[in-house]
């Protein structure tokens, strides 16, 4: 083998291994409400997860139509600890909010993202 097969070989070697922990990432598969629809004031908001995160390394902020932060519940996990839920305490005036969620997911690695609904 010469040198530069070699040298081929080793970084495709770690390309392979650093991509690999990156297959166990945590995506968002799901909320609801969903993504840019308009609901009826919902009760509470889910993130569905593709693989489970930590409720304690995780958080979920959410802004009213007149940018100020709405109040959520205490966030709780499903059992599977796919879904993260946090309870709307107080009903929800009609307008757009942001939603603005990070996440701790299995592989360790922080997720985060954002996403906008629209309530009637
Ligand atoms: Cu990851």
């Amino acid at each position: 083998m010469n040198k530069f097969k070699a040298l081929f070989l080793t970084s495709f070697a770690m390309t392979v291994l650093t991509a690999a922990p990156a297959m166990a990432h945590s995506v968002l598969k799901n909320s609801s409400p969903t993504a840019d629809t308009t609901v009826e004031a919902p009760r509470s908001l889910e993130l569905t997860f593709s693989e489970t995160v930590n409720l304690r390394f995780s958080s979920i902020e959410l802004t009213g139509p007149d940018g100020a932060a709405v109040r959520l519940g205490k966030p709780v996990n499903s059992q599977d600890g796919h879904t993260l839920l946090a309870p709307l305490p107080e009903p929800l005036s009609s307008g757009r909010y942001d939603v603005k969620w990070d996440a701790l997911s299995k592989d360790g690695h922080k997720i985060n993202g954002s996403f906008s609904f629209f309530v009637k």
